[in-house]
């Protein structure tokens, strides 16, 4: 069974961007796919972060991703610090990574203007990424359409790893991007990218209240200055978000009432926030439940790792070898096993 990896950052709350672009594939894929879903705090530390409630993010991130649809029967959920072999690869692959791509990421160049003094780690950040996927030599990888940059470059560092320590083989696979439909949803600013970080989003977890408190004054066709002018339903994000929750005669009506000036924005917009509330509220009510029970949560995530830092013992135990380190003294290796295991 092919396998795919993928993962998300706990900087923020769980937002219908991460979950139209991404998540809805993960719940899909799972059934056909072997899966590992890691929630990548590592990588949530290199931008700036509150270290006092990281823990807690990290938790509901994997609140939010289980009462999505991420199922423990199958996909492996873990979180990234839990398996420190994600840390040593990335150093590994340090050292076959060209600088200049680094810098030329977007990612980078767009996140370091946020920062007086640029820390490395921001600059590093695909590294990891690379490590993340090639540590479990998975095939796929289901993205949004920002993280396609990151992906290339890891294809180009197992590229450069297999010609140098391959010994004539691809020990690393080239892995591919999944994208859906909604590959890059628009943020409610109307512009930039739905982003944890710049606080233009919906929470996958909002109360109905919440989410008619952020629609309201979100933007639409800046054209459309009153009620009276007519829209262009195709500049506005609202119809655009309508198309991921509205049914095919509401998307068309909602055109055809933007055009003909038939409705105001906020007419719209509530039947939108409708929409959208039925469609959470299931997920909503599953993370409920799973906040009423943090030992299951614990246990998920404790097995999920276990499971993923066997399998990401098998890979190191090859890369470290094939890089020429000298292997751990056998007694060491034990103690460390015995250390796994408890
Ligand atoms: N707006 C989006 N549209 C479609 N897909 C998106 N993804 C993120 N935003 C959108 C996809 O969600 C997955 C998890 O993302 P992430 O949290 O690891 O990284 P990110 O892309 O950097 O997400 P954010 O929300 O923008 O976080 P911050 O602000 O902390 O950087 C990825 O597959 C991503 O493509």
């Amino acid at each position: 069974m092919p396998r795919i990896f993928s993962g998300i950052q706990p900087s923020g709350e769980l937002h219908i961007g991460n979950w139209l672009g991404a998540v809805q594939n993960w719940v899909n894929l799972q059934h056909s796919y072997e899966t590992l879903i890691c929630v990548v705090d590592l990588h949530a530390i290199t931008g700036k972060y509150d270290h006092e409630s990281l823990a807690q993010r990290t938790r509901e991130m994997a609140v939010g991703l289980l009462a999505a649809g991420i199922d423990p029967e199958h996909a492996i959920l873990f979180v990234q610090s839990h398996v420190p072999e994600h840390a040593e690869l990335q150093w590994l692959l340090n050292t076959v990574t060209p600088l200049g791509e680094l810098e030329r990421m977007t990612q980078f160049k767009d996140k370091a203007q946020r920062f007086e003094s640029v820390p490395a780690g921001l600059l590093n950040y695909p590294i990891l990424m690379a490590a993340d996927i090639l540590l479990y030599r998975a095939d796929l990888v289901p993205v949004g359409e920002d993280q396609i940059q990151h992906l290339e470059l890891t294809r180009e560092i197992a590229r450069k790893w297999n010609a140098e320590f391959g010994r004539g083989g691809a020990f690393f696979p080239e892995p591919q991007p999944i994208l859906t439909e909604a590959k890059r949803i628009t943020g409610l600013d109307g512009q930039a990218k739905m982003s944890k970080s710049l606080g233009n989003t919906i929470g996958l977890l909002d109360t109905p209240d919440e989410i008619w408190q952020k629609l309201r004054p979100a933007k639409t066709d800046p054209a459309r200055v009153t009620r009276r002018d007519p829209g262009n339903p195709e500049v506005c994000n609202i119809y655009h978000l309508h198309k991921y929750f509205s049914p095919p005669e509401t998307v068309a009506l909602v055109a055809e009432n933007c055009r003909g000036a038939k409705w105001g924005c906020l007419d719209c917009k509530r039947v939108l926030a409708d929409n959208m509330i039925a469609a959470l509220k299931p997920i909503r009510e599953r993370a409920f439940e799973l906040q009423e029970q943090p030992d299951r949560l614990e246990e998920i995530l404790g097995d999920g790792a276990l499971t993923a830092r066997r399998m990401a013992g098998e890979t190191m135990r090859e890369v470290r070898l094939r890089m020429g380190l000298l292997a751990a003294p056998s007694a060491m290796s034990s103690r460390a096993q015995r250390g796994l295991d408890s």
